[in-house]
């Protein structure tokens, strides 16, 4: 079944499959109407750029894409963003494999492993020796060529992304341990006591849900796990905790092997909650962020709006439109009001006398005269009425709209039609 000639990259040879079907209730309002890979995040990209950027970057030119939950606005940018990026003549591929279309007897995709069942036509009709599975709703940059390559050279069956976290956060992953040859000896799927490494108590080490199979190994797995009826038929609650214990998966240390940027400590977040969401996009206002978007040698790839550039306006009672420690997209208008710690996405309009501090704006939000919005994020296309005031009383604030655990305070439309109407 192996066909590929062996003196193509490894890269060539290797398949990206991204999971992107899981909902992310965690982010509220933000996925009702889109599911988290299609969330938008950093000014310009959505959720899932990450993942695919990565791929792109790491040589990797057959990418499929499993969506199942509210994908329209997921599917929509991808084909605007990025069917130009790959070349069907040259044997690339993007290809989105929704739930429901495949095999006729089941509608959805059962589980994450089931996602990948469900296409191995498509997959094997692709001709590449390696899988690498993805999720497609973490933010990072990550050189899969590294973990790739060992992976071949190790002859594991199975290589698992994985990276040091404090023990305390750990009971929401896959935890593992590991021997001194990088061999894992045990792993637990979000394990309610997780146990420490060995240099460490206080650490673990997590899965991030990032897995790379020969393609012929992967499928026969798949196929018998098809057959199990006891299976969830999940990577993390069933395929993997079988192949470690048969002895023969590895781990790849991702604070080792990641794209570092000077100083920087590795980088890799699953931004699924609104505070997380809130925080990772407000910390690219930092002096120096953590993460780093400006790296010309590792681009985030996205579909972005023709806009012009954003404009700061000085308006005519004298005040002065400003923005400072804040990233401003294209197409934005801030006139007579002051920007502070805030991340604009694109299209957003503002007026005088209003104050954003600490705010993330995703694109097409008009703010009116006089508004003072602190530690919110401001769904896409809402309209922010005159006067409006958030963050400075939180028992108004949760009247109307989602404040959070750490106190910020998520604003979508429809909140503040029901304020509206409540008012009037
Ligand atoms: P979880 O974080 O719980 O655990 P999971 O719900 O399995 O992740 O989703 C993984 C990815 O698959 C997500 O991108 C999600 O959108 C997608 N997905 C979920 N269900 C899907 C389905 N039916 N069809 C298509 N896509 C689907 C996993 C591992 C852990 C690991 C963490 C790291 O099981 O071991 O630590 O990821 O975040
Ligand atoms: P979502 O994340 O909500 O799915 P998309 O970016 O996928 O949003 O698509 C929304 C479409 O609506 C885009 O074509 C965008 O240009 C358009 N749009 C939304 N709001 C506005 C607005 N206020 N002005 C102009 N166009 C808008």
């Amino acid at each position: 079944m192996t066909t590929t000639p062996q003196n193509r990259r490894l890269t060539q040879r290797t398949m990206a499959f991204v999971l992107a079907g899981g909902r992310g209730s965690r982010l509220r309002e933000l996925t009702d109407k889109r599911v988290k890979p299609a969330v938008y995040f950093g000014g310009k990209a959505r959720i899932i750029d990450f993942a695919l950027s990565n791929a792109l970057n790491s040589g990797i030119r057959k990418i499929g894409v499993a969506t199942q939950y509210k994908a329209h606005s997921l599917i929509r940018h991808i084909q605007r963003g990025w069917n130009n990026v790959l070349r069907a003549e040259r044997g690339e591929f993007l290809d989105i494999m929704p739930a429901s279309q495949r095999m006729g007897e089941e509608n959805w995709y059962r589980g994450t492993a089931d996602a990948v069942t469900q296409n191995i036509d498509i997959i094997d009709s692709y001709e590449v020796d390696y899988i690498i599975i993805l999720a497609g709703d973490h933010i990072y940059k990550m050189d899969y060529e590294v973990m790739i390559r060992e992976h071949c050279d190790s002859g594991a069956d199975v290589t698992i992304g994985c990276l040091t976290v404090p023990r305390e956060e750990a009971s929401a992953f896959g935890v593992m341990a590991v021997d001194a040859e990088g061999r894992i000896t045990d792993f637990l799927e979000k394990p309610k006591n997780p146990p420490g490494t060995p240099e460490d108590p206080d650490k673990a080490l997590a899965s991030m849900g990032i897995y790379v199979f020969a393609w012929p190994y992967l499928r026969e797995l798949l196929l018998k796990d098809a057959e199990d009826a006891s299976s969830s038929h999940d990577f993390g609650n069933d395929l993997i905790p079988r192949i470690v214990a048969a002895g023969k998966a590895r781990a790849h240390r991702f604070d080792i092997s990641c794209v570092r940027d000077p100083g920087a400590p590795a980088y890799w977040k699953d931004v699924g909650t609104v505070d997380a969401f809130w925080q990772a996009n407000i910390d690219l206002t930092n002096f120096i962020p953590d993460l780093n978007l400006w790296d010309r040698d590792w681009p985030i790839w996205t579909y972005a709006e023709m806009t012009p550039p954003a404009k700061f306006i000085h308006d005519e009672d004298g005040r002065r439109g400003s923005a400072v420690s804040s990233m401003v997209s294209g197409g934005c208008i801030i006139s007579g009001t002051e920007v502070r710690n805030s991340l604009l996405f694109t299209q957003v309009h503002t007026n005088s006398y209003a104050v954003l501090d600490h705010a993330v704006v995703l694109p097409y939000v008009t703010v009116a005269r006089h508004a003072r919005l602190r530690r919110v994020v401001i769904d896409r296309g809402v309209t922010i009425p005159e006067g409006l005031i958030v963050g400075e009383d939180p028992e108004e604030d949760a009247k109307w709209f989602r404040v959070s655990e750490k106190g910020v305070t998520l604003i979508t439309q429809d909140m503040l039609d029901r304020r509206a109407a409540a008012l009037s």
